[in-house]
């Protein structure tokens, strides 16, 4: 089992997709263990991307990424990085595969709607930075024995 960061960022929230876009991850079997709406601060934007600090699209990405409130959700399930990053298709919604949310929904790298940890040590920062320890949902589903073989 794996457990993973999503965002829906603010061009998701403010679209109205977020009912839909919490779908794509639920209808795929993944458990959400964690889910929040919040503004982003300018530091912990900073701390989120701090990967792409100096790269030319940084500011940008950080006005993007503050722009409006984001849902933050936590999945889990097998392998659910990956699944997670499969969904959510490539970083250029005009590359993403047909069925994935970016291409589904997006049209340009600025606006492509979700953020995804790309690894496990990732994934487990990210989960921290945006939930702290202890804020994630233990729970069973008696349907995962019809999901889960
Ligand atoms: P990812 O979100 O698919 O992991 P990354 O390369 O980690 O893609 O980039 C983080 C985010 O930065 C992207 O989702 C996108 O919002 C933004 N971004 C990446 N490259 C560009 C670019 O060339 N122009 C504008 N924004 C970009
Ligand atoms: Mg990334």
């Amino acid at each position: 089992m794996e457990r993973t960061l999503i965002i829906l960022k603010p061009d998701a929230v403010q679209r109205g997709l977020i009912g839909a876009l919490v779908s794509r991850f639920e209808q795929r079997g993944l458990k959400i263990v964690g889910l929040r709406l919040l503004a982003v601060s300018r530091e912990l934007a900073h701390r989120h991307y701090a990967v792409h600090e100096g790269k030319p699209f940084f500011a940008g990405l950080i006005d993007y990424i503050t722009s409006g409130p984001v849902v933050v959700m936590a999945a889990e399930g097998p392998n659910a990085i990956a699944v997670v990053r499969s969904t959510v298709g490539a970083t250029r919604p005009g590359e993403a595969a047909p069925g994935t949310i970016r291409a589904d929904y997006g049209l340009t790298v600025g606006r492509n709607l979700v953020h995804a940890s790309d690894g496990p040590e990732t994934a487990a920062a990210e989960l921290d930075l945006w939930f702290g320890a202890d804020a994630l949902a233990d729970y069973t589903r008696d349907v995962d024995r019809w999901i889960l073989e």
